[in-house]
């Protein structure tokens, strides 16, 4: 009877224990849509690797690369509802769910990467973390995603009067379609992972995107002229679930946030490296990259995109001015 009894107290014991480490631990699954070796895929790797060393063990991140759990407009909404717990996004399709964070889809607006991020760590980036919070979404921390130019496999864009005619993907956001209307062009926009397909069987003519992801998808076999527009430069973030932020202890989030500033510095050193690494790699194999002498008629295009954001936001036009306002 002893010996029955024992057994069972040694057995509830061990059930409720078992009980309050699944309900103290937590194990959070990550979303990223980049390939093996990319900075973000490293980066998001080394985030794991340093909250687990930084909660002692009590949270666990199982990344996902590749877009394997879906496209990025549906992984926004997954970390929002709290289905998934972390994404790396560029900040293109968080922009029509958060206003202010759509400030940095407006073309031209960053005049090159040091300054974007002078912007980030100032009151524009509390700003555009504000209202991406609101939202549900957390950036931890920033990670660069260089300057994007446009690409495609007709010829070398130097006015906008060669995109006129071409179809062009774009992100889903209503300022990137815009954008490539009012510089003559058709915009289709589309899902990272569709658009090889699409530009190796013609569905469209061209793309735009940075270096390393114009290298790391393969566009540039399917695509072989490269113009240096630099039309857009779009942060990307380390983004939590705002409620499962919130709901952890002020240490956590101290360790949860160290451990993204760390990931961030990294992946800001690798993305230098690579940004050059691909450009050389892509035109070693044959892309024809070109400079684009005169900017400003693509810039001067640009102003009914502007006037069509601020006539939504009006509320915005402060945020617009103090970016522009920046040195
Ligand atoms: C990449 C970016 C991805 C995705 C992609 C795209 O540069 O890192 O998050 O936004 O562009 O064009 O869809």
């Amino acid at each position: 009877m002893y010996q029955k009894i024992s057994t069972f107290v040694v057995g509830a014991v061990t059930a409720a224990t078992l009980v309050v480490n699944a309900a103290s631990a937590a194990d959070w699954r990550g979303w990223n849509i980049h390939v093996e070796g990319y900075p973000n895929t490293v980066a998001m790797d080394k985030f794991a690797e340093l909250l687990t060393e930084k909660t002692g063990g009590e949270i666990n991140l199982q990344m996902f690369h590749g877009g394997t759990l879906g496209s990025q407009p549906d992984a926004i909404e997954q970390v929002r509802l709290g289905g998934l717990a972390i994404g790396n996004f560029n900040l293109g399709p968080i922009g029509p769910i958060a206003a202010e964070a759509n400030v940095v889809s407006l073309p031209f607006i960053f005049k090159d990467v040091p300054h974007m991020f002078r912007v980030l760590e100032g009151e524009g980036g509390q700003a555009i973390a504000d209202g991406m919070a609101a939202k549900g979404l957390i950036p931890l921390a920033w990670y660069d995603a260089g300057a994007r130019s446009f690409y495609n496999g007709e010829k070398a864009i130097n006015t906008p009067s060669d995109v006129a005619g071409l179809k062009v993907r774009v992100m889903n956001n209503d300022l990137y379609s815009g954008m490539i209307s009012e510089l003559g062009g058709n915009p289709s926009p589309m899902a990272f992972s569709e658009v090889y397909q699409a530009l190796k069987t013609g569905v469209v003519d061209g793309a735009e995107n940075n270096w390393p992801s114009y290298e790391s998808t393969g566009h540039f076999e399917v695509a072989g002229f490269y113009s240096l527009s630099q039309h857009l430069i779009i942060p990307e973030c380390l983004c939590i679930n705002a409620d499962i932020y919130n709901g952890l202890s002020a240490d956590m989030q101290a360790a949860v946030t160290a451990a993204a500033q760390e990931s961030a510095a990294l992946q800001r050193e690798m993305w230098a490296a690579r940004e050059t690494a691909s450009r050389e790699k892509v035109v070693a194999s044959g892309v024809v990259m070109n400079e684009i002498a005169n900017k400003l008629p693509f810039q001067e295009a640009m102003a009914p995109v502007y006037e069509n954001y601020l006539a939504a936001n009006p509320d915005l036009r402060p945020l617009v001015e103090l970016i522009q306002a920046t040195d």
